[in-house]
């Protein structure tokens, strides 16, 4: 029995709440939210033609293409809930790459109690114009509530529970035969399968194809996201990762690759074969049983070392610590995803951060050769020093593992001095100093992080003590604000160790974690009074200072050469007289004068004599060879050899660390 509605605008109201009509539209909006969030990136080299185009429908076919194969009311709520979940996802990643210039990522959300810490900061990346994102909102909502649950659907779903069911296809109300209904079953069958395979057919079928061509090496884990999201378009790079967390999460882990661990192994029989040959010896064991303080100051940057603003010196504590003191001038951060955890990660365990998540928070209990567990090994007291929530990025865990003694976290300090997103810097400082006199035994090693110079650096007007005239109340004003209090602190905490006849007796050490996410080249242009080539950019954004005062002053002046965080490790041990051969570390001892390569986890490197800066789609001859002593771009061969040892580092490390080598190379 069939059973029409007689209304004339029966035909349109039938189009329009067609299955495939509905499933269309959801489709289209889901992939203009793709290219608004396209157009929001600014990445070089990276467009969104037509083909990648049809990689978001197909990603897109993939990933709802099991809604077809739900009655027609379990269709709806799915594409709504999809469009919802989806929108979402876009929208987040876009707020996190303006902050980042990276997307979000399975062990990033793991961390999720972080991205609520960003509060402020987050406040300040969402823009007026980001409404037109969540726009289609207005009417999706409305339109699916009415269909899933409107007087006429619910009327219909009443009969067709007793004669027949819903069929929206041509249009009117009807009642159908268990016959038809069986068609009906059968072609919802049809169109998943057909979803599904035209899926596989647009999305997976070139993504495989370009990774077995111009992205060859895509799936080998060195990727940075933006790069496999140039050849996966966002949906997939998502699967992806998804994929990969859970791969890495569920059952046993896979084995490494025979020839990757033989590559790994000839790695580090090679370094150790170097680290024998004669070299500047000098200070090797200089300053052993010293105690070691290493301060990692938050988002501390090198380019404003030395400069003034208004007739006042921005760091006058650092410059004048300078004096005696030495001081790299071309230090890198090589931090990735997990900034301020990559840069502790790099610093104290020399092992290159991982190309996602947070090494802390993705393999806290594989096997590493840190700095505090050699060092206790040694009889030294060690202990970690933050005034933050213990678990955040994992540090709790992961400090067990690297063998401090004990963490002194946010429940260890009196907030006595609320400052940021914690306590200030001075109280941390003071009441670090504090427990390093009182409560642990020398020698020690003391790993600070500071906090108060965070994102997006706002610091109340009575500790604001520049005039940073033109930028005042701009976030670059704000940084330079900030960073002048942490610098203020940092003098205070020295003065206290002197107080305390520490100073004589400790190898101290800061260094900054990262960049502080702010950009715009021309505030950087404007501040240093110089027009700026992406080569002065990039070594702006990766560089931050390191500041190394031996106890006796000795060894003061300026080092220009490149060095980078993962030096750190290897260089304490050189001043502490304890080999560094049998560890397995990939940083540069900046005492024994060997070669430098500087790798950061981007695919840049540098060697002191050359600077590449890779492409966002990492294809190597779309990336800049920069010759450094003239600044200007050179012939791009002539960073090809370079470009390869930097990549096989990278490979190199992420393969050590992924499947715990340094514990299966111990136990062989
Ligand atoms: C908080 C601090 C900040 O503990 O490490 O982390 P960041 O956002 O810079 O990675
Ligand atoms: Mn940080």
């Amino acid at each position: 029995m069939v059973f029409t509605q007689p209304r004339r605008s029966a035909k349109t109201r039938g189009f329009l709440l067609h299955p495939l009509t509905l499933y269309v539209i959801f489709a289209i909006l889901i992939l203009l939210k793709l290219m608004l969030l396209h157009n929001n990136l600014n990445a070089n080299y990276i467009t969104m033609g037509l083909l990648d185009k049809v990689i978001a429908v197909g990603s897109l076919l993939l990933l709802s293409f099991w809604v077809w194969w739900l009655p027609r009311r379990g269709m709806i709520a799915s594409l709504a809930l999809l469009h919802l979940l989806l929108t979402a996802l876009i929208y987040a990643d876009m707020v996190y790459y303006r902050y980042f210039q990276d997307f979000l990522t399975v062990p990033v959300l793991l961390q999720a109690r972080q991205v609520d810490a960003l509060g402020d900061s987050i406040a300040t990346l969402i823009y007026a114009r980001d409404f037109w994102f969540f726009a289609d909102w207005l009417i999706v909502i409305p339109c699916a509530v009415i269909l899933l649950f409107g007087r006429r659907h619910r009327s219909v779903q009443t009969s067709s529970s007793n004669t027949g069911s819903y069929n929206g296809s041509d249009g009117g109300y009807i009642l159908t035969s268990p016959t038809s209904r069986k068609k009906r079953l059968r072609r919802r069958l049809l169109a998943g399968f057909t979803a599904l395979v035209l899926g596989l057919g647009l999305a997976a079928g070139p993504i495989y194809y370009y990774s077995k061509t111009w992205a060859k090496g895509l799936f080998d884990n060195n990727w940075w996201n933006v790069s496999m999201y140039n050849v996966t378009g966002l949906l997939a790079f998502h699967g992806y990762d998804v994929y990969t967390y859970v791969k890495d999460h569920i059952g046993s882990s896979p084995e490494a690759d025979p020839a990757d661990i033989e590559q790994v192994k000839a790695y580090f029989t090679d370094r150790q074969q170097s680290n024998t040959v004669e070299r500047d010896q000098a200070l090797f064991g200089k300053y052993k049983d010293s105690n070691v303080i290493i301060v990692q100051g938050e988002a501390f940057m090198n380019f404003m070392i030395g400069k003034s603003i208004g007739g006042q010196e921005i760091t006058p504590h650092f410059n004048e610590l300078m004096k005696e003191s030495q001081y790299y001038s071309h230090f890198y951060h090589q931090t990735g995803q997990g900034r301020t955890s990559d840069a502790d990660f790099g610093a104290n365990i020399s092992l290159h951060p991982l190309p996602v998540g947070s090494a802390f928070v993705r393999y806290p209990d594989h096997a590493y050769d840190s700095l505090p567990s050699i060092l206790k090994s040694q009889g030294y007291s060690t202990n970690a020093f933050h005034a933050y929530e213990s678990s955040f990025w994992n540090r709790y865990t992961m400090y067990q593992n690297m063998k401090y003694d004990k963490f002194y976290s946010k429940n260890d300090f009196v907030v006595d001095d609320p400052l940021g997103w914690s306590l200030s810097d001075s109280s941390f400082f003071r009441q670090s100093v504090e427990k390093m006199s009182s409560e642990v035994h020398e020698p020690f090693y003391s790993f600070l992080i500071t906090l108060t110079s965070h994102h997006p650096y706002s610091l109340p007007k009575d500790k604001q003590q520049l005039d940073v005239g033109e930028f005042q109340g701009t976030m670059f004003g704000n940084y330079l604000q900030s960073v002048h209090y942490v610098d203020a602190a940092l003098g205070s905490m020295v003065e206290d160790l002197k107080n305390r006849g520490l100073w004589k007796k400790t190898i101290f050490m800061f260094y900054g974690d990262h960049d502080n996410s702010i950009t715009d080249t021309a505030l950087y242009e404007k501040f240093l009074g110089r027009p700026l080539n992406d080569l002065d950019m990039a070594q702006i954004m990766s560089e931050v200072p390191l500041l190394v005062h031996l106890p006796d002053g000795a060894e003061a002046g300026t080092f220009e050469k490149p060095s980078g965080q993962l030096d750190i490790t290897p260089s304490v041990l050189h001043l502490l007289g304890i080999s560094d051969d049998s560890y397995y570390h990939m940083g540069n001892n900046v005492y024994d004068g060997s070669e430098r390569m500087v790798v950061l986890r981007n695919g840049s490197f540098t060697d002191g004599q050359v600077f590449y800066i890779p492409s966002d789609d990492y294809i190597y001859a779309n990336g800049t060879c920069y010759e450094l002593s003239t600044h200007a771009k050179t012939d791009i061969n002539a960073c090809k050899a370079g470009f390869d040892r930097a990549s096989e580092r990278l490979h190199i490390s992420d393969t050590l660390i992924t499947h715990d080598l340094i514990r299966q190379f111990r136990e062989e």
